[in-house]
């Protein structure tokens, strides 16, 4: 129900210190991410939340990354997720639109038991943050994303409902000054978590900023979205002071070489057979999706 999943994400974060989310884009890959356990040092370790991803929502329907695939698509795809798990969800929301608009998403959010929507400081035609400065990308100021969260923390009715705000001044080149000092900002203007960007394989600039930024700031829970950085382990996220790990699109990316392998495969054969050794039997799949709830 959304009252328990809205609520459950804050108390996870009080209760485990780091939180782990998987990227679904469908039911079915809610049902991935619900269902996944691995058993480890004599428990079941398994992901803690969901990331509904602009870039897999718009992905899956074949659509750029560039808010061009509408709220009410976007809250489809949270609905077919809700419908078939039980873990909250983290909702990327790009820059959260107008003002105006935003607090709208905000209440529908609520509505659907959304857990945390994350909102990006870039204003006009938004792209994808993986391609970095290599298209035009045009961030917000401090001000008008600071008024932007503030409307938004007035327009929601729920006490648990989290906004966070994700600063992009590292993927826009800024450098480490602008996105501490917006941090800070976007905290001050009643931000419940930021979440910090960059898409350098090396760790090191999330390292400083995680340490500086929790020199002022023991409190405020640090999101991050490690696909380029992504040689460090959860538990040393944890200890550098980060509190939840989202993993981005990892399900997007194993499924389209996988279909389109399998479509080639089929086609150069003129039949079936040859692609059957990589196919998971329908059987087993059907065991997936329960037969009743
Ligand atoms: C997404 O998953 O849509 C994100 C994360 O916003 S990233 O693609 O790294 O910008
Ligand atoms: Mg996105």
């Amino acid at each position: 129900m959304p009252d328990i999943r809205r609520g459950s994400l804050r108390r996870m974060l009080d209760a485990k210190g780091l939180v782990t989310a998987m990227e679904a884009h469908d039911g079915l890959t809610g049902l991935v991410v619900e269902n996944t356990v691995v058993y480890q040092n004599g428990g079941a370790h398994q992901y803690d939340a969901m990331w509904v991803s602009s870039l897999c929502d718009s992905t899956a329907k074949g659509k750029p990354d560039i808010e061009l695939v509408d709220m009410t698509s976007r809250f489809r795809t949270i609905e077919d997720i809700t419908e078939v798990t039980t873990k909250p969800i983290i909702f990327d929301g790009d820059t959260g639109g107008k003002t105006e608009h935003f607090v709208y998403t905000v209440r529908s959010l609520e509505r659907l038991g959304v857990s945390m929507v994350i909102i990006e400081d870039k204003t006009g035609l938004k792209k994808n943050s993986l391609f970095g400065t290599e298209v035009v990308q045009t961030q917000d100021s401090i001000e008008s994303f600071s008024e932007k969260i503030r409307a938004g923390k007035k327009a929601q009715r729920t006490k648990e409902f989290m906004i966070c705000a994700r600063i992009e001044s590292l993927i826009l080149e800024q450098g480490m000054e602008d996105a501490l000092e917006r941090a800070f900002a976007f905290v001050a203007a009643g931000a419940d978590a930021i979440m910090i960007h960059s898409r350098k394989k090396d760790p090191s600039e999330i390292f400083e900023f995680l340490e500086k930024f929790r020199e002022k700031d023991s409190k405020t829970p640090v999101v991050l979205v490690p696909t380029s950085f992504n040689s460090v382990k959860e538990e040393e996220w944890k200890e550098r002071g980060a509190n939840v790990i989202i993993y981005a699109n990892q399900l997007m990316r194993a499924t389209v070489p996988a279909i389109q392998e399998a479509a080639r495969i089929i086609l150069e054969n003129h039949r079936a057979e040859e692609c059957d050794k990589m196919l998971m039997p329908f059987k087993d799949i059907i065991r997936l999706i329960p037969d009743e709830v």
